[in-house]
């Protein structure tokens, strides 16, 4: 049976041009680029190089600070802790204001701070699934000082009037900070254009490998280490560099940047041909609307088959797709993001997500469509309230 992974949004496969360049740095150079002798002295030019391409791959200024960490949800601790740490412990300034679009990694350092004094403000998004510019400017008051809202959603692929965000946040004089996990690689995040104080990303979700992420710091700004121990990475965080990763990060950012193209054409007119699919069956509802989303992702509720079960159903052909994100995959909990954009008990527990990536093909998608039209029509018929 053939294998056909649609859950890029969970991981995606590391690029072979990505892999082979890591190679080297576990076979003959594994030197720690902190040792003074030439094992430590010849990997930093590989660093050094995979630097500047996440630089450039994000449109950061040389006087921003890039720090190197095992993943995203370290990068968002970082941020939301340290926020406390730096600002919210010791001023009056006690107010986050966070969306219940986040990734738990966002969420439950928020919960975490609410027990220590903290007042987090979770907007809720609209019909649409977006959190618009006006929700936050109304939400700040003069104790807020960040608002953390992520670039696009993981769930739905929603992709968040960041923009106009950073405007409003520059305008009332509140940090921000935005997840670009689910963005970088299918829509340009450039951070020229559009003011964050703070960006964080993780390579497995551009073809990267696992283990190994960023966190962006604007120039001038400063957060307190989540690690403390070693001088690596100036200070900002402890622990030795990940040498093969980062620099499997650098090739990752620079061969998703060129993809992007691509992704919004091929990946995209891949994605809807089987979201039409899909809706040329009654009561089936995609979430978001298309030109909202980043080009790879259709979150789909269709109403009278489980979630779990359709997930069952494509699994046993060799299909991988999900209900949502792989952290929360074990809960049989309503989807929150359906929960939030007011869906109905019964089609919250229906939510299929289908992610794609460059490397999908269209007959993996042609198989797919097959699949789980007949699926469908079978749980459907088991199925005593449909
Ligand atoms: N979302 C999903 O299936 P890590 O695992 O730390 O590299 O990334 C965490 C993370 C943070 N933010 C967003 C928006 C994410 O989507 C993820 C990972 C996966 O949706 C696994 S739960």
């Amino acid at each position: 049976m053939e294998r056909i992974y649609l859950d890029n949004n969970a991981t995606t496969i590391v690029d072979p041009a990505v892999r082979d360049t890591m190679e080297p740095f576990y076979c003959h150079m594994y030197g720690n680029p902190n040792s003074l002798h030439l094992f430590g002295i010849e990997v930093r030019p590989y660093l050094h190089q995979a630097m500047e391409q996440l630089y450039s791959g994000i449109g950061a200024s040389d006087a921003d600070d890039i720090i190197i960490n095992s993943c995203a949800t370290e990068g968002n601790n970082t941020v939301i802790l340290g926020f406390y740490f730096n600002l919210l412990k010791d001023t009056r300034k006690k107010h986050i204001i966070t969306t219940q679009l986040e990734h738990p990694c966002v969420r439950e350092s928020c919960r975490f701070l609410e027990r220590h004094g903290v007042k987090v403000t979770y907007l809720a998004p609209d019909r649409d699934g977006l959190i618009t510019a006006k929700m936050v400017k109304d939400a700040i008051t003069d104790q807020t000082a960040l608002v953390s809202v992520m670039w696009a959603n993981n769930e739905t692929g929603i992709i968040l009037p960041i923009e106009e965000i950073s405007k409003v946040c520059k305008e009332q004089g509140v940090y921000l900070h935005s997840d670009a996990v689910q963005a970088i690689g299918k829509v340009k995040v450039d951070l020229q254009k559009v003011r964050v104080d703070f960006l964080t990303f993780s390579a497995h979700k551009f073809h990267g490998p696992k283990g190994v992420g960023g966190l962006y710091i604007r120039d001038g700004l400063n957060l307190p280490p989540l690690l403390h121990g070693g001088e690596q990475m100036g200070g900002h965080r402890a622990g030795t560099v990940n040498v093969a990763g980062t620099v499997a990060m650098g090739k990752a950012i620079e061969l998703a940047n060129a993809s992007l193209d691509f992704e919004n054409r091929e990946v995209r007119r891949l994605r809807d041909k089987l979201e039409d699919a899909l809706l040329k069956n009654a009561d089936v509802l995609v979430v978001g609307k298309r030109e909202l989303r980043t080009p790879n992702t259709l979150y789909v509720s269709i109403r009278g088959v489980e979630g779990e079960s359709m997930i069952w159903d494509l699994n046993q052909n060799g299909i991988a797709a999900s209900t949502g994100s792989a952290c929360a995959s074990e809960s049989l909990e309503a989807s929150p993001i359906l929960t939030a954009i007011g869906a109905d008990r019964e089609l919250a527990h229906t939510g299929v997500r289908f992610s794609l990536s460059r490397f999908t093909t269209e007959k993996e998608i042609d198989i797919t469509i097959e699949v789980a039209n007949k699926a469908i029509e079978r749980l459907r018929q088991l199925s005593t309230s449909y």
